[in-house]
């Protein structure tokens, strides 16, 4: 009888290494996450994610649960509250980034480094089923990344399903020289490239400084996030909210790098923002006009016929 306990112990001791190895490389092969590492790799390549700086989140479909169902852990690990609630992100999953753990080591070792998380019925605990070994955990943003995609789900008609953060080194550096306003933020970004009134119409939200990880930062996030898909936080980084990896990775990009352009036209120009030449109030409506794009008019002036009414 020991011996046959014996047996049947080393039998599932091998099943469930079997299993874990196979679980990991079905996983990885899964689209979505591909798409995932992809754009960890990606921001650790620009430089935005020193040491364990940043993290991601993507709400995933139900084809994506369905195909990484099969391999997802014999036990969930326990739920754990988020302080935070979404009762419209109940019995949801995400995939996510994991706390204290590297943008850099992401491809080299996903199981480790990203998991997935199940949300309970009620919308205020995550537990794990997927990945983040060796006791990991959600990234200590996930109250953020959650109270924001359930409020970009509901302003983009359930479209909105990736979350990015990052520390974009010129997006910081504004934060140091402009008032803290998304006005004056939006403006300068705006004017900094001609594009960028295409990519972000509604402008970008400023988040003052505040202490990062907890439920009053994801509330003042999210409340941003009713009308902004890319927010700034003070001497901090940039949250950006999209559709799939390609559109939220190219916001990161198109923001922190309308910044590095607005930055070095300052440096150049002796500190000042007082250009010589800018793009007008009205070359943004006309571009929104051409594209076929509704900007957002609280971020511009009065336009020049109502200004000499
Ligand atoms: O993951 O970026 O804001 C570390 C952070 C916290
Ligand atoms: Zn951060």
């Amino acid at each position: 009888m020991a011996f046959l306990d014996q047996a049947q112990e080393i039998l599932s001791q091998g099943f469930d290494t079997a299993r874990g190895a196979v679980s990991g490389v079905a996983v990885e092969q899964l689209g979505f996450v591909r798409g995932f590492v992809r754009l960890c790799d990606d921001g650790w390549g620009q430089g935005w994610h020193e040491r364990n700086g940043g993290n991601l989140t993507y709400r995933m479909r139900d084809e994506d649960v369905a195909a990484a169902r099969p391999f997802f852990n014999p036990e969930p690990g326990p739920w754990a509250p988020m302080g935070v609630q979404a009762a419209d992100l109940g019995r949801a999953f995400f995939l996510t980034t994991g706390s204290g753990r590297y943008m850099r080591n992401v491809a080299g070792d996903p199981a480790h480094n990203i998991g997935i998380v199940e949300i309970n019925p009620e919308g205020d605990a995550w537990r794990i089923v997927w990945g983040l070994t060796d006791g990991g955990k959600p990234t200590s943003e996930f109250p953020s990344h959650f109270m924001c995609h359930a409020v970009r789900m509901r302003a983009t008609d359930g479209a909105s399903r990736v979350l990015y953060h990052a520390h974009p080194n010129n997006v910081i550096a504004m934060t140091f020289v402009l008032p803290l306003e998304s006005r004056t933020f939006t403006r300068a970004l705006w004017k900094a490239m001609t594009e960028c009134v295409v990519v972000f119409p509604a402008g970008v939200g400023v988040v003052p400084w505040m202490v990062p990880g907890g439920a009053d930062i994801a509330r003042e996030t999210a409340a941003m996030m009713e009308t902004f898909d890319a927010v700034i936080w003070a001497q901090h980084g940039l949250f950006a909210a999209g559709p799939d990896f390609d559109t939220t990775f190219g916001l990161m990009h198109t923001v922190e790098k309308a910044a590095d352009i607005y930055v070095r036209a300052r440096a150049i120009n002796g500190g000042s923002d007082e250009f010589l030449n800018t793009i007008t109030d009205e070359g943004l409506r006309a571009i929104g006009r051409e594209f076929g794009i509704k900007v957002n008019e609280a971020m511009l002036g009065f336009p020049v016929a109502l200004e000499n009414d």
